[in-house]
Order: C-alpha cells, then sequence, then structure tokens
C-alpha cells in the first residue's frame, strides 16, 4: 500500500466508524496513549507515524509516551504516570511478557481498554477466560515465528545451505524475540540439517555489546558463516562486529527490521538481507481498534501485519523502500 492509499484506507475507515455508530467519531474526543517499547527507536518511531495518521484521520489526541530503554524497569513507572493520566485507551509494547501483566492489570482494573501492539503479555491468547493475562482486548503485530523463519531461510540461502550461524538476541521474556529465535531455529531444524546453529547471543538491545559478542564468537569459531541479527539492535550489532572482524560479506548477515542504517549496510553489501516489519501499519490500526470498542463496535482480538523482505536486488524498488523506518 503506498502512502496515499494508505492515508485513503484511514479515512475510509473513518468514514465506517462514523457510519456504524450513527455518529461522528467527534463527539467526544478520545485520548489514546501509545506506550512504545522504547521511545528513541526507529520501529517504534514508525508506529507512532502510523497511530498519528490514524488519530488524524479519527480526531484523536494521540499520547506517545515511552522510557528511554527497553526495560520492564523503566516501562512500568511510564505506564504508571500514563494511568495516573485516565486516557481513554492505551497502547502498549509490553517489555516483558510476565512482568508487565500485574501493571497492565490496573489499567483494566481502572476501566482503561488495553490493546498491546508489537509485543503481547501472557501467552498473547487474549480474550480467552483463561489465564491471568488475557484481559486487553486485542494483540496487533508481525508473525514474528513466521518472521523468524523467514530470516532462517534468508540465511541459509546465503550462506549456502551449510555451515556455522548464531542468533543474536536482545534478552529472553520479550515476546516478539523469543518467537523470532524459536522460528529461526526451528526452520533451520526442519530444513538446513546442515547448518549448525551455536548458542544464541543475548546483548540486552546493546548494539554494543552485540558487535562485540560477534567478535567473541568469531574468535572461537574461525569458521563462523553468519547472524541473525533478531532486532533492529542485534542486527545493527552484529553488522558491525562483522566490519570490525574484517569479514564484511564473508560473515553474512541477516536482520530483523529496517532503519536506515541497515538499509545503507545492505548497499555496502555487509547485511545480506533485512526483514522490514510494517510498523506503521501496527500503529494504525491500533488507533483505529481503540476508537472501534471505544464507539461501540466489535474487533478483532488479533490482528496481523506483514513483513517486506529487503535486499540489494530490490531495496531501490519505492514499493520496497517506503518500508524503511522512520528515524
Ligand atoms: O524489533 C522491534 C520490535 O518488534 C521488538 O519487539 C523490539 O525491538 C524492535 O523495537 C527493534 O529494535
Amino acid at each position: 500500500m503506498n502512502r496515499r492509499s494508505f492515508m485513503g484506507a484511514v479515512s475510509a475507515v473513518a468514514v465506517c466508524l462514523s457510519l456504524a455508530t450513527g455518529a461522528s467519531a467527534q463527539d467526544k474526543k478520545f485520548t489514546i496513549a501509545l506506550v512504545p517499547g522504547l521511545t528513541t527507536d526507529a520501529f517504534y518511531i514508525t508506529m507512532q507515524r502510523g497511530a498519528q495518521a490514524a488519530a488524524d484521520a479519527l480526531g484523536v489526541d494521540l499520547v506517545f509516551q515511552g522510557a528511554p530503554d527497553f526495560n520492564p524497569v523503566t516501562q512500568v513507572p511510564v505506564l504508571d504516570a500514563v494511568i495516573a493520566r485516565a486516557p481513554d485507551a492505551i497502547l502498549i509494547a509490553p517489555t516483558d511478557t510476565t512482568q508487565l501483566i500485574e501493571p497492565l492489570r490496573k489499567a483494566h482494573d481502572a476501566g482503561i481498554p488495553v490493546i498491546t501492539v508489537d509485543t503481547f503479555i501472557g501467552t498473547g491468547k487474549y480474550q480467552t477466560g483463561a489465564g491471568d493475562a488475557d484481559f486487553p482486548l486485542a494483540y496487533i503485530a508481525s508473525d514474528n515465528v513466521l518472521g523468524g523463519k523467514m530470516a532462517a531461510r534468508a540465511l541459509a540461502a546465503a550462506i549456502g545451505g551449510e555451515g556455522k550461524v548464531y542468533v543474536s538476541n536482545v534478552k529472553p521474556g520479550i515476546s516478539t524475540t523469543d518467537q523470532r529465535e524459536e522460528g529461526f531455529k526451528a526452520a533451520m531444524a526442519e530444513e538446513f540439517p546442515n547448518i549448525t546453529v551455536l548458542e544464541t547471543q543475548f546483548n540486552e538491545n546493546d548494539a554494543n555489546k552485540a558487535a562485540s559478542q560477534l567478535q567473541g564468537v568469531f574468535a572461537r569459531e574461525a569458521d563462523l558463516k553468519g547472524v541473525f541479527g533478531a532486532n533492529l539492535f542485534s542486527a545493527l550489532g552484529a553488522a558491525n562486529g562483522v566490519q570490525q572482524a574484517g569479514k564484511s560479506g564473508a560473515i553474512k548477515v541477516v536482520a530483523f527490521d529496517a532503519p536506515t542504517s541497515i538499509v545503507d549496510n545492505i548497499k555496502t553489501g555487509l547485511v545480506d538481507v533485512a526483514i522490514a516489519q510494517h510498523p506503521a501499519e501496527i500503529g494504525y490500526f491500533g488507533v483505529v481498534s481503540a476508537v472501534a470498542h471505544l464507539t461501540g463496535n466489535s474487533i478483532p482480538v488479533s490482528i496481523g501485519t506483514g513483513f517486506t523482505v529487503m535486499d540489494k536486488t530490490n531495496i531501490d524498488n519505492p514499493d520496497v523502500a517506503k518500508y524503511v523506518y522512520s528515524d
């Protein structure tokens, strides 16, 4: 969907919502809070852009409030402050599957509808009547298991189907990156018997750490063939590590996420493939879903957004380049 049709879709949804409720969405000006995983990440900045487009079309006040790092310890106080402002709905990317359950229950208990975007709490299966984390109304995100499988296939192709690779990942307990690693390992085990997946390196979302880990793994495994960076900072750091080791183009890099820095690395040959998510669509559907709920409509409990696979052969195509994240 190009930018014009994306905006057109938002306006069309706004009209549909007005018709469905028999009233203009302007009758009450809703305030919707979007709490990202962290504020300075191009992925969430792009999500905010999509959310703002929907908010503008629907006459909603969007509040974007988050923490400076991807960590429940810093996200929970931000969430508490957001709940204290009593928005009409909260969209949030919870930074941990378990540690955000009780903090989010406070919002639910205060009557504030919760929708999780990008990441989930509990199992991500909401509105089932089972478990302690099914209270969010909806989960809007990429299919991260599938994304991990796509990354495995891309890396396998890049290294010719054999050799040693590893996953550069953030830390356990984050639904998205856990699922990407799960999908990656499942596809490697099922489809590529000649590839050995070494132990995962966890970098705490610190690209510098991911870069030194790459060099550490390479020092131990001189025949290292490739690395899968399971999110923006993991991928960027792993790519930097490959460059610092003087192995650009020799150790293959598949990146999850598509900020401009990764795209630049595709152009130089340092990164082979980037799996771009569609964060603007996640933000857009988040706001639309919240408004639909607030105006008395039912909403899907789960909405999946897609991927765009970027490499040297297609990165200059405008239909691909439009999915590069906003910085
Ligand atoms: O990969 C995205 C997001 O999907 C993930 O949950 C956390 O990391 C990113 O924000 C990229 O840094």
